[in-house]
């Protein structure tokens, strides 16, 4: 019996597709870029099946059938904050603790990683008795102890308030960040980029424009940064394709992206704790329509510690191709948030075996997506 060939097989999905579906299919076999009314067909009308199809040809065509992991941790430096966002668990505001690490208690996490480490993700809360010196000085120690550890850190939020605060412009603000030993800026804070949506989840914090012009800054330097986008809470599809467009844009001028990570709205303990959390077949179609729609972004990260283990094995049939990491308990802004990964932490080769039980190569990164031998 002759198999048939990889087109044979479009061929015939696409033969049973509506003639908009087939003709949004088409340009995405073909490598084309969709336009917003055809990402927004992709989640009215596409079936799960279709989109993971369809996804996974653009994460083929980026990655092979490599699988990327990296191992890090997270420093949440205080969940002391000037904002206000509804749907965060994790701020002074809505948990019953409040923290501030010194400097010394970050230096002694950073000090209890093992050597293999090769990322620290430092984002947390906008406190408003900290400064860019405090920050700055921050990864100076940081970089003395560790030099050949990558820091990613302050999300665009933190940034433009210490920035501000500073009275500096963005891009004099990141130079002195980098000088100090900033390597990139990580994609929180994005959240949904539709003002009117914003207003009403976190009103209160950097708008839109503003986080789309520190990136933009971050990459001129030199500085590479991800996205994130918080989906499944009262956006529609318009918005969320709206926000995957305005990233399209920004990439498409500064290539200084790495990944995008979509990250699902979890409700427990916070101002939005009526809304429901989304099926996790909305998850799929999430990230299926954001491997498909964002075809400059080399990389589709499943957040495993906001998506649960399980289900970011599943994205990796959805379009995802990065697990991110192996997190070793340090993050707390989703358990607070009731998701279910309570104490997320996974071993080298926990993470290997998850990746390859879903039929990729699993190799380790560092953070500019260079294998680690
Ligand atoms: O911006 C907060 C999200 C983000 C909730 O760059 C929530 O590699 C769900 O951006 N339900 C911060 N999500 C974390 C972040 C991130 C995470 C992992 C990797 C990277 C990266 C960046 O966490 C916030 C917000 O969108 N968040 N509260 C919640 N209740």
């Amino acid at each position: 019996m002759r198999l048939p060939e990889y087109s044979d097989i479009s061929e015939i999905i696409l033969k049973s597709l509506t003639p908009e579906l087939a003709f949004v299919s088409e340009k995405v076999i073909s490598g084309q870029s969709l336009s917003p009314a055809e990402g927004l067909l992709l989640f009215e009308k596409a079936e799960p099946g279709l989109l993971g199809y369809l996804a996974d040809v653009g994460r083929k065509r980026n990655n092979g059938d490599k699988a990327w992991f990296i191992r890090n941790f997270h420093v949440e430096p205080t969940n002391i904050c000037v904002n206000r966002c509804r749907f965060c668990s994790f701020s002074h505001h809505f948990s019953d603790s409040k923290w501030e690490l010194s400097v010394d208690e970050i230096l002694a996490k950073v000090d209890q990683q093992e050597e293999t480490v090769t990322e620290l993700h430092i984002t947390g809360a906008v406190h408003p008795q900290r400064d860019i010196e405090y920050y700055g000085e921050l990864l100076k120690k940081i970089k003395t102890r560790r030099p050949g550890l990558h820091v990613k850190a302050y999300s665009a939020v933190e940034l433009d308030y210490m920035i501000r605060k500073a009275g500096m412009d963005y891009r004099s603000g990141l130079k002195y960040l980098k000088d100090c030993g900033l390597d990139s800026v990580p994609g929180g804070g994005a959240e949904i980029f539709d003002e009117t949506v914003r207003k009403q989840i976190c009103g209160m914090k950097t708008g839109s424009a503003d986080w789309l012009a520190i990136h933009r800054a971050a990459h001129e330097l030199g500085l590479p940064s991800n996205a994130t986008m918080l989906y499944g809470h009262i956006e529609t599809y318009a918005h969320r394709i709206d926000h995957l467009e305005r990233l399209r844009q920004l990439q498409h001028e500064t290539r200084g992206f790495n990944a995008f990570i979509p990250l699902k709205f979890h409700s427990s303990n916070n101002e939005m704790k009526d809304i429901p959390e989304v099926s996790v077949t909305e998850d799929m179609k999430m990230y299926a329509v954001s491997r498909i729609y964002l075809d400059n972004f080399q990389h589709i990260k499943a957040y495993w510690p906001a998506l649960g283990r399980k289900m970011a094995q599943v994205s990796l049939s959805f379009g995802v191709d990065d697990m991110d990491g192996t997190i070793n308990d340090s993050t707390r802004i989703y358990s607070l948030a009731g998701a279910e990964e309570q104490s997320p932490a996974m071993t080298v080769s926990g993470m290997k075996q998850l990746i390859e039980e879903a039929g990729r190569i699993a190799v380790e990164r560092d953070s500019l997506y260079r294998p680690v031998l």
